[in-house]
């Protein structure tokens, strides 16, 4: 049977970078992202190689993911793979000040768009039975408490106690599930965090050597293809430059 991943939002960083990987090991792919343009050329690229499905698609809207996964087409219908990627940061104004609408949006993107792509491909992933796996992408941000975090690192710690918890319920299908909790990695996160102020997506990254997409991609690739009885439930990493520092004590 060929091996099948659906990876959401593959149209920059992760995405595009488990999208090239899983293409360079003859894996069919399933795209989406709502960059139709993107999505498309790369879609066009690495169909030279193996069968691609690009989906133009927001995660936030149930009804089209369900449509869009219903008509999937025979050839894509199986899934040994599920790469749950999309997701977003929205500013780091601490949360008195900061938009209500920026949290209802982070929310949306990284919790309810990953639960509708997770219960919706649910079943594929169960028919394809042991060696299936589908990898969270969590965060740091989910394990360790920063200021600026509110909302994105409660939606990262969402992910990772849904990932260990629907564990529970595939005991007995094969299915494995993987909460994947990066640091720091360069990427256009950080231009969407800060709404594309290039001054301080610079600053994050200046000297500090950090992951790229194309490590976390060759990471995923590990994770989906350990032997069919092994589970890696959470692997946190950072790039060597990145560590922990002093709690913060206001002295009066
Ligand atoms: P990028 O900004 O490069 O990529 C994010 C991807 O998510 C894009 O393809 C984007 O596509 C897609 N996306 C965002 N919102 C939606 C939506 N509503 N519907 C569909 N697709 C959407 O970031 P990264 O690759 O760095 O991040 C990927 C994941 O990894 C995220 O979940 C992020 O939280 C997590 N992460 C990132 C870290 C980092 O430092 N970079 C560290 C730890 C975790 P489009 O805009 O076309 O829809
Ligand atoms: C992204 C990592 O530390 O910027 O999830 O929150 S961090």
């Amino acid at each position: 049977m060929t091996s099948t991943v659906f990876i959401t939002g593959a149209t920059s960083g992760f995405g595009e970078a488990c999208a090239r990987r899983f293409a360079a090991a003859g894996w069919s792919l399933v795209l989406t992202g709502r960059r139709q343009e993107r999505l498309h050329s790369l879609a066009d690229e690495l169909s030279a190689r193996v069968e691609v499905l690009p989906l133009v698609l927001d995660v936030r809207d149930r009804a089209a993911m369900q449509y869009a996964i219903e008509q999937l087409p025979p050839s894509f219908s199986t899934l040994r793979g599920l790469i749950n990627n999309a997701g977003l940061a929205l500013g780091t104004t601490p949360a008195p000040q900061c938009s209500l609408d920026d949290w209802e949006t982070m929310v949306d993107t990284n919790i309810k768009g990953l639960l509708f792509s997770t219960r919706l491909l649910l079943a594929r992933l169960i028919a394809y039975g042991a060696g299936a796996g589908i990898v969270n992408l969590g965060s740091i941000a989910g394990n360790w408490p920063y200021p600026g975090s509110h909302v994105y690192g409660a939606s990262k710690a969402f992910v990772r106690q849904f990932s260990l918890n629907l564990r529970c319920d595939l005991q007995g299908t094969g299915v494995r599930v993987t909460n994947l909790e990066p640091g720091l990695c360069e990427s256009e996160f950080s231009r969407v965090r800060f709404a594309g102020d290039q001054a301080k997506y610079d600053s994050v990254y200046a000297g500090a050597q950090a992951v790229q997409p194309a490590d976390i991609a060759e990471t995923i690739f590990w994770i989906l293809n350990q032997p069919k009885h092994i589970n890696i439930n959470s692997l946190e990493l950072m790039p060597v430059s990145q560590s922990w520092s002093n709690f913060a004590i206001e002295r009066g």
